[in-house]
């Protein structure tokens, strides 16, 4: 058992993340497994899911003539545009059946204003509108955080380096993330993480 100071943030591990899914990402269901068996180390237990209405604008669907992996510029920023995925209350938002969601102590959802995404469990795409989590864990006694979960270059990155800029000591357990890698996202958010003083194990 870890000190209770430390948390897991179990990042998206979702169907439609997983093979077979609307966003699949490779290789999404490898880290199943081996993630139920490191939850029960921590005392501390966070769980995100991404969570959409069905016309979000991070959508290509909700854009005419815009195709899936495109990008556009939103008010608050570039913004790639997904496949529809991870819908309100869908099979595909679901978290992966075998996912032991048992010893989850919090689930942050997030996504779920059409205007806006939320990549971050911590911040939306703004970079300043909270989700919340930053308090749940400062009134838990946190002050170190441990990422898995998927993706590796989106959501992981993005809570992990917003996790690093609140103050946090972040680890991300790379063996237990997987990578959607478009355009090199991959290796930029390695990167920027590693920027941050992000350890990536
Ligand atoms: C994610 C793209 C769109 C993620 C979520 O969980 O990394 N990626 N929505
Ligand atoms: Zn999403």
């Amino acid at each position: 058992m870890r000190p209770a100071n430390q948390a897991i943030l179990v990042i998206d591990v979702q169907n439609d993340f997983c093979p077979g899914g609307a966003l699949a990402v490779e290789g999404g269901d490898e880290i199943v497994a081996p993630i139920n068996a490191l939850i029960p180390e921590f005392a501390v237990r966070v769980f995100t899911q991404d969570w959409h209405p069905g016309d979000h604008s991070s959508f290509a669907s909700q854009h005419a003539g815009a195709e899936p992996y495109s990008m556009i510029d939103m008010p608050y920023g570039p913004q790639v545009l997904w496949p529809d995925h991870c819908i309100i209350g869908s099979q595909g938002a679901a978290f992966h059946s075998d996912l032991d969601t048992r010893g989850a102590d919090m689930i942050i959802r997030k996504g779920f204003r059409r205007e806006i995404d939320s990549y971050s469990a911590f911040f939306e795409n703004d970079h300043t509108t909270p989700t919340g989590l930053e308090g749940y864990l400062r009134s838990r006694g946190v002050d170190a955080v441990t990422l898995v979960g998927l993706a590796t270059d989106f959501c992981v990155n993005f809570s992990a380096v917003d996790a690093a800029k609140l103050g946090f000591r972040v680890t991300v357990v790379e063996s237990l993330c997987r990578a959607i890698d478009l355009d090199g996202s991959l290796a930029a958010a390695r990167n920027g993480m590693a920027a941050e003083g992000v350890t990536l194990a």
